[in-house]
């Protein structure tokens, strides 16, 4: 499951994580594909909507939490990867730009209460997706074709 502020780069992760090249599609609800399940940016924008995140959880093997480094203002509330009961990943993405960022980025995943490691991917330059599948992969959690 990915969730993230909107804009962040969800549905192009879930595009790469899914292997699907058509056009990239902006829509406000949630999408189930393959792989992946795409949380509305709003979900996690407006705290009164974790609920619904929450509950979208309970079909989730593991999180992909997103933190846009283009964008470092913090959008979650403190602790809030904690209320997951699967593993919560620290993504941070469009590392492609705004390296001076970085730092900002890591310093609020900890106050989100997400463990490192964090990785850095580019939907544009695809830095750090083939690790991200692969650390996924590895870890046991999803049955990956
Ligand atoms: N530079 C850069 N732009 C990106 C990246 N990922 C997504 N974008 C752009 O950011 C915008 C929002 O991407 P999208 O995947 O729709 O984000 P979502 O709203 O979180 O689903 C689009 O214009 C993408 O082309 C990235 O890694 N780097
Ligand atoms: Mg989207």
């Amino acid at each position: 499951m990915i969730i993230g502020a909107r804009d962040c780069g969800k549905t192009s992760l879930a595009n790469h994580l899914n292997e699907y090249e058509g056009r990239l599609r902006k829509v406000q609800d949630t999408i189930y594909s393959k792989y992946t399940i795409d949380v509305p940016g709003s979900y996690i924008e407006n705290s009164w909507m974790y609920m619904h995140t929450i509950a979208l959880s309970q079909d989730a093997s593991c999180i992909l939490l997103m933190v846009d480094q283009s964008r470092p203002e913090a959008v979650y509330s403190p602790g809030f990867a904690r209320v997951f009961k699967c593993p919560v990943i620290g993504i941070i993405s469009k590392s492609d730009i705004n390296p001076e960022n970085a730092k900002a980025c890591e310093d609020q995943m900890a106050q989100i209460g997400v463990n490192p490691p964090y990785f850095y991917i580019s939907n544009e330059t695809g830095e750090g997706i083939n690790e991200l599948k692969k650390y996924i992969l590895e870890s046991g959690w999803i049955e990956y074709e």
